[in-house]
């Protein structure tokens, strides 16, 4: 496996329409689906994804996915070949554990190497319901996939609003 820095783009935009080999859902530990980018994914992909989750709930997921972990499925109907589904940390209270938005990223990226996908597309994972500052998260994001050791060659982060995206620009100059 050749591994070098991939490459970060940055596309405002909604993540369900990206013709990538893989993109990425922030979920929550349920893989049952939910708001923001996961009802999306869901809704535009179609009940296959549903179905997959619904497996990995009654075999290896028992409990849920912990947070920072990450799995895959199919990405249904969408224009995508498959969806990683990673469950990124809870800011409350001033504060949110870093580590675990690190691990997202990380996870999602081993999980790609394992599909064999060279390109992937990230949302701003956390930053809605889960309420991390973008601009914070924005940091922690493109950090990690700086680090990465991965085959993937191109890191797509899609933006869904302009503040977003200025908070991805900033990091990726
Ligand atoms: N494409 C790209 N980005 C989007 C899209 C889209 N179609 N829709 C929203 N965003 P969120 P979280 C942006 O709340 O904070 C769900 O209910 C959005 O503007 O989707 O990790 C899950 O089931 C924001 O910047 O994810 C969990 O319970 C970013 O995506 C919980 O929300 C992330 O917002 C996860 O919360």
């Amino acid at each position: 496996m050749t591994q070098a820095r991939p490459e970060i783009v940055l596309v405002r935009g909604d993540i369900t329409e990206q013709e990538v080999d893989a993109i990425v859902n922030a979920a929550n530990s349920s893989l049952l689906g939910g708001g923001g980018v996961d009802g999306a994914i869901h809704r535009r992909g179609g009940p296959a994804i549903l179905a997959e989750c619904r497996d990995l709930r009654a075999s290896r997921y028992g409990k849920g996915l912990r947070t920072g972990q990450a799995v895959a499925t199919t990405a249904g109907r969408l224009p995508a070949r498959h969806v990683i589904h990673t469950v990124g940390p809870v800011y409350q209270g001033g504060s949110g554990d870093a580590s675990l938005l690190t691990s997202c990223h990380r996870e999602s990226l081993r999980v790609a190497d394992e599909l064999g996908a060279r390109t992937i597309a990230f949302p701003a994972i956390s930053t809605g319901v889960y309420g991390w500052p973008v601009e914070d998260a924005a940091r922690i994001a493109v950090e990690a996939v700086r680090g990465a050791e991965t085959a993937v060659q191109e890191v797509r982060f899609v933006l869904f609003d302009e503040r977003a995206y200025d908070a991805f620009a900033a990091q990726v100059q």
